[in-house]
């Protein structure tokens, strides 16, 4: 059995809180493998593995090494065939690949404007000065301005959140009848806000996507649970 070893950030009291990173865990937890987690901060992913690593997820797999949440999914599926599917055949994939994309292109940035200094203020003390400087010049505007667009993100939610709403009034998961992939890759952006904010994100999407959250973080004996909400 390959030792799985994964890499994951965490704030100043050790919440594990990239969205990115939960899809990864789910998708272990999906396939029913165990794996430690090594908690670092931003400043120690030079550092760990191979010395090549930008970003996590990032995950030792016995000798190999994989970064990136979508490259694990698939390495997963194929890797290990007997746990149950991530996808559900090619469809599948291609399907949740277009929710890889929602999220990265149309969720995700309307989330970090609105919990952006909520993760400010919650990281390790040597993550800080990083994370300022790194998004500051990713945003091209200081930190407090960029979160000045809450508002107005949050002005956007319920019609960016709408295909979701829609989609689980008629069925149970974004995967359909069981949970799948699809499900990880959106649940990721919400347990970044649960984990790092008291944003009600789930409010913006109705009772639908309320149910699905809590179904969700019950998953695999409460995962997502097991860390706890920001308060
Ligand atoms: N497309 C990548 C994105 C991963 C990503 O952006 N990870 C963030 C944490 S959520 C990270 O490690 N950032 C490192 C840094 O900013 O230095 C994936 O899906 O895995």
């Amino acid at each position: 059995m390959t030792t799985i070893t994964t890499y994951d950030i965490t704030t100043a009291d050790g919440t594990r809180f990239s969205p990115h990173a939960w899809r990864t865990t789910m998708a272990l937890a999906h396939k029913g493998l165990s794996h430690d987690c090594h908690k670092i901060g931003f400043t120690d992913i030079p550092g760990i593995c191979d010395g090549a690593r930008k970003i996590v997820p990032t995950v030792q797999f016995g000798d190999d090494v994989l970064s990136e949440s979508w490259a694990i999914a698939l390495h997963l599926e194929e890797t290990v065939p007997e746990g149950p599917s991530l996808f559900g055949g090619e469809k599948g994939k291609a399907h949740a690949l277009f929710l890889n994309n929602w999220a990265a292109f149309s969720l995700h940035p309307l989330v970090i404007r609105i919990i952006l200094l909520d993760i400010y203020n919650r990281l390790q003390d040597k993550d800080r000065e990083y994370f300022r400087t790194s998004r500051e010049k990713r945003f091209n505007m200081s930190l407090e301005d960029f979160a000045a667009g809450g508002e107005a993100a949050k002005g956007q939610l319920k019609s960016v959140l709408t295909p979701m709403t829609k989609t689980l009034e008629t069925q149970q998961w974004l995967g359909g009848r069981v949970p799948s992939y699809a499900d990880y890759i959106v649940f990721g952006a919400f347990q970044w806000v649960r984990t790092t904010s008291t944003f009600d994100l789930a409010s913006y999407g109705g009772e639908p996507v309320q149910a699905w959250l809590d179904a969700t973080l019950d998953l695999y004996d409460g995962l997502g649970r097991n860390e706890p909400a920001a308060s």
